[in-house]
């Protein structure tokens, strides 16, 4: 145990058999089981699964001048190497995904990669200091059978190289996880629904298409502009790498599928996120690291568990200069908080609420973080930037992770945890108990469920309506060795209006066609609800209960989404009908958004410690799912939406509608797509504005006050006949930044200590 390292103490206690994992190379350096000495870092790393081949494997066909090299440094002690032109080497094997590693130096020269017999790329290996077993090479999207990939001595240099040093170390062939899973009978088609079917168009149905990698492992994701993405994961072997060490965070771009590294620095594993007034998107919390294992040489994070990573607006196509910033010293967090949920209030700032002092499984008194703070912090309760006790968070143990909250109408909180539900009065600091979710269905992690805020609008004077979908009712009080994956997940959805008479009313209780453990609950510009991801067994996480599938405590993947109309009448509100089956498993650390584009996009699934291709490997294939609309005759934007609408403020917006319609049957939808981490979708809002028509010119009014729709960042979608338009980024009021306390920054900065509880 002594040579426990206290960054995975997460991912460590998360695993029964600790030593298990301390035989894997190439973290932070320790290549050797027993070593204690930090090194260089590498990212040669073969995840469980996958196959190496040494340069010594006689499976590879070395032609032209090539000589053998030896060095312990080296993927079995040799590589070979050429500086011959047109010397080759070709190798042929059977996978989904091939990683070529070598050396560079500054005598390295270029290649050409050749895949079965097509330039795939040139590749300088030129580096100004001698790195070893380095990713020189990699493509992950091959089609399940055999190929060749050839590397050419090309013969050229960049100009300040010293020489044409090409080398191979070692290929790693890689296997996307087959899908093997047991399918759960689909339901009867739903013929209460007509999907494919609104007025006047002729639709499309239902689509789903794979298209992309996502790099780094889908954990989390924003939509952060109308073209980008920003998906951060947690310190593990992705295939995309930054600074010579593998990525842990990425923008996406939504357009094109590529891919951009950023540079995290703290370990981002189990934190949450959200937007501010000005535009700032914030990443909060995370995973420890041990303080003597921080050198620059190493893989390079640093505790997670107080930081507020902080990425600034992003909103051009070009995002090379966009990155996320780090410093602990000044920009933290008051207290510890792994699975946290960070949410964006009616003043724009942000709160953060619960989580654990530490990593672990199941939370428990201990470890448990029953507090509230703020970013920017704030005096509330006398606390002065401290954090704020909430006891809600100590009766709700152990399933209380990640609680599912929402800012309301009336800027209050609403929040779910376990059983149980309460709104909050965070400025005057007043809980109210809600009645218990029924039927003993738990909702947060890692009994986790699903939440979204219902649509708002002034027809129904905003009134809020929280839904509340799938989890477990396994008892959080068993041991890990007393649950298993075979365990039914909930297929309850429960839901409440948060008015007197509603709360009198109580949970209005329905069931979803199929149960699911982790489902995402994506809202779409039509009001309606997407339910997708998640197991049909199990819980969540990896590692600790019993018939482990691979490493995931969840199995039974539910692999087609449903549609649920919150506005049809109790009975009528799911339809499987039309809807698409994937091929692709997303369990744990699975994600999906709603897109500008009106097509939702679904990454992740990775209940394993590290990268895996072990059943349910860790997975960074993309998925899209259009709905009908996708090919309906869609409303535009004619010319330039408004870039921003302050709170009442009246704009004009030119439209175009199809030739069957009017200007005065559009609405105008304002939508916050979230940030979504662990099945919780914090700050998705929908919500219509008031609009009158004049010709195709809409004056649109902005959300009443901040209560309504927290001002920041959102999307705008023109809806007509159940169509919408492509949506379009907006600032939803001043822009300014949150309210700033200096009082309470000085206080927190002199109260707490950077990395406080792995120092005490
Ligand atoms: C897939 O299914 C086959 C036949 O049921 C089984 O033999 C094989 O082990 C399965 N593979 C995985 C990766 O689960
Ligand atoms: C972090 O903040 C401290 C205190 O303001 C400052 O001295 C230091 O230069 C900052 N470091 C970075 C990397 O920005
Ligand atoms: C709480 O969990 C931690 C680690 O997860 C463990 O060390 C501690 O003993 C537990 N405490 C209680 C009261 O169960
Ligand atoms: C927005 O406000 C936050 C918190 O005060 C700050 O850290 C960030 O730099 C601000 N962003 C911009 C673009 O000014
Ligand atoms: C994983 C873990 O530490 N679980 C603990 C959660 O809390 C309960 C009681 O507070 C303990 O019995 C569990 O061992």
């Amino acid at each position: 145990m002594a040579r426990m390292r206290i960054w995975r103490v997460c991912m460590y206690l998360a695993a029964l058999g600790t030593l298990v994992y301390a035989a894997d190379p190439a973290w932070n350096g320790h290549t050797s089981p027993e070593s204690t000495k930090t090194g260089p870092f590498t990212p040669y790393y073969v995840p469980p699964g996958a196959r190496s081949y040494d340069s010594s494997s006689p499976l590879l066909q070395y032609s032209g001048d090539w000589r053998e090299s030896f060095s312990s440094g080296f993927v079995q002690g040799s590589i070979r190497k050429t500086s011959a032109v047109n010397a080759y080497v070709s190798f042929t094997f059977t996978g989904t995904g091939i990683e070529w590693f070598g050396s560079m130096d500054a005598k390295h020269g270029i290649s050409e990669v050749f895949m079965d017999g097509k330039l795939a790329q040139r590749v300088d290996g030129w580096n100004a200091s001698p790195l070893r077993q380095q990713r020189i090479f990699w493509m992950f999207d091959l089609s399940a059978s055999k190929h060749t990939i050839k590397i050419v001595n090309s013969g050229s240099h960049r100009n300040k190289a010293l020489g044409t040093t090409l080398d191979i170390d070692a290929f790693v062939v890689t296997d996307t996880p087959q899908s093997n899973q047991t399918m759960l009978a689909l339901p009867p088609p739903d013929s209460s629904s007509n999907l494919a079917s609104t007025a006047g168009t002729a639709q499309q149905p239902w689509n789903l298409e794979q298209v992309g990698s996502t790099g780094v492992h889908a954990m989390q994701l924003a939509v952060i502009s109308n073209s980008h993405a920003i998906i951060i994961d947690k310190v593990e072997h992705n295939p995309l790498t930054i600074s010579g060490h593998p990525a842990w965070g990425a923008l996406y771009n939504l357009n094109t599928h590529s891919v951009k590294p950023l540079n995290v620095k703290s370990n981002s594993f189990c934190a949450g996120g959200t937007f501010l007034s000005n535009g700032t998107m914030i990443n909060v919390g995370g995973n420890p690291v041990v303080e003597d294992i921080t050198a620059a040489a190493d893989f390079g994070d640093v505790d997670g568990l107080q930081a507020v990573r902080i990425f600034e607006p992003c909103d051009s196509d070009d995002v090379d200069n966009c990155d996320i910033y780090e410093n602990h010293s000044r920009i933290r967090m008051a207290s510890p908080r792994w699975y946290n949920t960070v949410l964006r209030l009616s003043d724009g700032s942000a709160m953060v609420v619960g989580g654990s002092k530490k990593g672990g499984w199941i939370n428990n008194s201990t470890t448990n973080n029953p507090t509230v703070e703020y970013f920017p912090p704030k005096n509330i309760a006398g606390k002065n930037g401290l954090p704020v006790e909430l006891p809600f968070l100590v009766d709700t143990l152990n399933s209380n992770l990640f609680p599912i909250a929402f800012s309301l109408p009336d800027g209050k909180v609403f929040m779910a945890a376990n059983r149980d539900a309460m709104i909050y009065d965070w400025q005057n600091n007043v809980e109210r108990r809600l009645p218990q979710i029924p039927n003993g269905v738990r909702v947060t992690y890692p009994m986790t469920g699903t939440g979204l805020l219902l649509p708002l609008s002034a027809d129904n004077g905003y009134t809020a309506e929280v839904l509340l979908c799938g989890g477990s009712t396994v008892d959080d009080t068993k041991a890990g060795y007393d649950i298993s994956s075979q365990d039914p997940a909930s297929s309850q959805c429960s839901r409440m209006v948060l008015t007197d008479d509603g709360i009198a009313q109580g949970w209005q209780v329905e069931q979803m066609p199929r149960a699911r453990i982790m489902p995402d609950a994506v809202l779409l510009p039509d009001g309606k609800i997407l339910i997708v991801n998640g197991g049909g067994t199990g819980i969540s996480g990896y590692g600790n209960v019993k018939d482990q599938v691979g490493a995931s405590n969840a199995d039974n993947p539910v692999l087609s989404p449903v549609l649920y109309d919150p506005a049809a009448p109790t009975g009528q509100r799911f339809s499987s009908g039309g809807m698409p089956t994937s091929d692709i498993p997303r369990l744990y650390h699975s994600v999906a958004t709603l897109t500008p584009s009106g097509k939702i996009m679904v990454a992740g699934s990775n209940p394993n410690l590290d990268r895996s291709e072990v059943k349910y490997g860790t997975e960074y294939r993309v998925e899209w799912i259009s709905p009908p609309y996708m090919s309906g005759d869609r409303p535009s934007f004619a010319g330039n939406a408004p870039d921003k609408i302050g709170f009442g403020q009246t704009v004009q917006i030119q439209v175009n509608v199809p030739a069957s319609a009017s200007a005065n049957d559009v609405k105008v939808i304002l939508m916050d797509l979230g940030y979504v981490t662990h099945a919780t979708h914090t700050n998705s809002r929908h919500v219509t504005l008031q609009s009158t028509a004049s010709g195709n010119t809409l004056s649109v009014v902005g959300p009443p006050n901040g209560n309504v729709y927290p001002p920041g960042p959102g999307w705008l979608y023109l809806m007509i006949n159940g169509i919408p338009s492509t949506g379009v980024k907006v600032m939803i009021g001043d822009g300014n930044d949150p309210p700033f306390d200096q009082g309470a920054l000085t206080n927190l900065l002199s109260q707490t200590k950077v990395d406080q509880n792995e120092r005490s």
